[in-house]
């Protein structure tokens, strides 16, 4: 390998650099900095105009993440010890000031080449070389590939009829403009009701003139129990955080907690209900991946956690039609099996005049129009169009680059027919070529700074190995793709998840081959499988 600065010139060919990453989010940050201190010569290619990946594109009214604060950081002591979110669920502004922080520290943007979009990428097999070009231009060249374009990075837009016919603004909400947009005193439509569009559906009911939510599948989301942190409880909260870095590293979701060692079944009515209870009163995602063990996977112990959760949402709506609307008497699917999101008061901005809902399962939309949005039911005037209707996700960032291997054909193509991959990180006929939260990794059911440290370090270690013994190449090999493939399905297949048309699946993607996208066994699990296979010698890999 290369170890001294290569050439780095806009708009030239760029020769023998170690490794190219895609994207700095929080995979490419990390993989960017340990690998710099290897000693290898890394460029990092980020679409943005800034580093924070998503943090960059989601920047709609209300979006923050999903993880408490101190989870969602990386668990090097010098990043955390002077480091602070002010809320217990850190928005999208303070996520990107601690990308900054990140920066600054770690001196990473010298390596990031911003407001580029990789296009192209394509193995050469006689030099064990891939050929990058960007959008810029520029064609760079190095030994490895590393792709870290995380699970939400292709946004996905309904083909509505009359969509481009709508005269007022119109954005989907991870293309949102970065200068902002005043909902104030707007008649504001949302259509969707997964993570983003319960969250900008909350900050627009509090200044919009009307809010019209358009609902396809209700969300069972779960209460965030967001609270402001002054520095005392930082402070308070900072010395448990060695013991909670640690914890992460050892649980199915990456947090500091684990689902409980009981079943709903084995335990009495009561006892069920007051386990309830306390997980409800944590919040977050406690109820889902805190509570008992089989509520994924038994359905008597799954319903018993849909009723939980129904009655004590419809406590909340005064009006009954839109409580059922929202938390109906029979579930749409299995609890949990499509991602809950967290919300602060989502439910109860249907009690408000100026917000109201449409069920679109009764009365689909039929066009947009100039004016707004026409339904079977009726039309609905707007200002403000809202696209919250998620992702190509977990495939579509690698799928959308022209990425071509040793076989002639891209990575979508192969990958058309379904996906295969050797532990979530790699893919036959595409040697050199590595993915971080990719698909079959944990990544839809893990925290996203805990999976881009554990499979970063993982990653790290074979491109050492590979250093240490002069290779040039590795590459997932047919069988081992098969059987990984095959553990990824028979996990899903002994949960509930099957059971929702969900993006875990790709069933939100019109055309897009149904399958289970991510490892359901568990970060733990997934992890102690891939030091597996290096302690094995890289088992699953041919290295040459
Ligand atoms: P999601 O969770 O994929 O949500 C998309 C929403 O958009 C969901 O409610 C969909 O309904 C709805 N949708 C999608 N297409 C349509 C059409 N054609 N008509 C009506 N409604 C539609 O995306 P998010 O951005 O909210 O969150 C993505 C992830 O990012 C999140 O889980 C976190 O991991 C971060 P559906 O449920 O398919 O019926």
């Amino acid at each position: 390998m290369n170890t001294t600065a290569a050439k780095r010139t806009h708009n030239a060919e760029t020769e023998n650099l170690d490794v190219i990453i895609v994207g700095a989010g929080f995979a490419g940050l990390y993989l960017l900095d340990r690998l710099r201190g290897m000693g290898l010569s890394v460029q990092v290619f980020e679409a943005g105009d800034g580093p924070g990946g998503v943090w960059y594109w989601n920047c709609y009214p209300g979006a923050r993440v999903d993880s408490p604060g101190p989870m969602y950081q990386f668990s090097r002591d010098d990043l955390w010890r002077d480091w602070k979110f002010s809320e217990l669920y850190p928005s999208w502004q303070e996520i990107r000031a601690y990308f900054r922080y990140l920066d600054e520290k770690l001196d990473l943007s010298r390596d990031i080449r911003f407001n580029t979009r990789v296009n192209e990428a394509q193995f050469d097999s006689a030099r064990n070389l891939w050929t990058v070009r960007s959008s810029d231009g520029s064609v760079t060249r190095a030994r490895y590939f590393v792709l870290c374009t995380g699970l939400g990075s292709k946004p996905y837009i309904p083909d509505l009829p009359g969509l481009g016919d709508f005269a007022g603004e119109r954005h989907h909400t991870a293309l949102w403009p970065q200068q902002g947009l005043d909902l104030a005193g707007k008649r504001v439509g949302v259509i969707g009701t997964g993570a983003s569009g319960v969250q900008v559906a909350q900050e627009a009911a509090a200044v919009a003139a009307h809010l019209t939510v358009f609902q396809r599948t209700p969300n069972l989301a779960l209460p965030m129990r967001q609270r402001t942190l002054d520095d005392d409880t930082i402070r308070r909260m900072k010395e448990d955080y060695p013991r909670a870095y640690q914890k992460r590293t050892t649980t199915f979701g990456g947090f500091d907690y684990e689902f409980l060692e009981k079943s709903a079944a084995e335990v009495s009515d009561a006892e069920r209900e007051a386990t309830f209870e306390r997980v409800w009163e944590i919040g977050g995602f406690a109820p889902w991946v805190g509570s008992f063990n089989d509520l994924l996977a038994d359905e008597v112990s799954n319903r018993a956690a849909y009723d939980f959760w129904r009655d004590k949402t419809r406590a909340r709506i005064n009006d009954p039609a839109i409580a059922e609307m929202l938390a109906p008497a029979e579930p749409l699917h299995p609890y949990g099996a499509k991602r809950p999101s967290l919300e602060q008061n989502f439910f109860e901005i249907f009690n408000q005049r100026n917000v109201s809902l449409v069920d679109l399962r009764k009365s689909p939309i039929e066009r947009v129009t100039p004016s707004g949005i026409k339904t079977a039911a009726g039309e609905h005037d707007l200002d403000i169009l809202v696209l919250a209707t998620g992702f190509d996700a977990v495939t579509g960032g690698l799928t959308s680059i022209d990425i071509r291997g040793t076989q002639g054909e891209t990575l979508r193509e192969k990958w058309s027919k379904g996906v295969h991959t050797h532990l979530g990180m790699a893919s036959a006929g595409f040697p050199n070529l590595l993915f971080v939260y990719g698909p079959h990794s944990p990544n839809a059911f893990a925290n996203g700074p805990t999976c881009a440290e554990l499979q970063g370090d993982w990653i790290v270690q074979l491109l050492d190995h590979l250093r240490q013994r002069d290779f040039t190449r590795f590459e997932a090999t047919v069988p081992a793709e098969e059987d990984w493939r095959a553990q990824v399905h028979a996990i899903a297949d002994t949960t509930l998840f099957p059971r929702a048309d969900s993006w875990y699946f790709g069933a939100n993607i019109p055309g897009k081959p149904r399958e289970m996208l991510s490892f359901a066994g568990g970060l733990s699990t997934y992890v102690a499988k891939c030091n597996e296979s290096a302690e094995r010698g890289y088992e699953g890999f041919a290295i040459s």
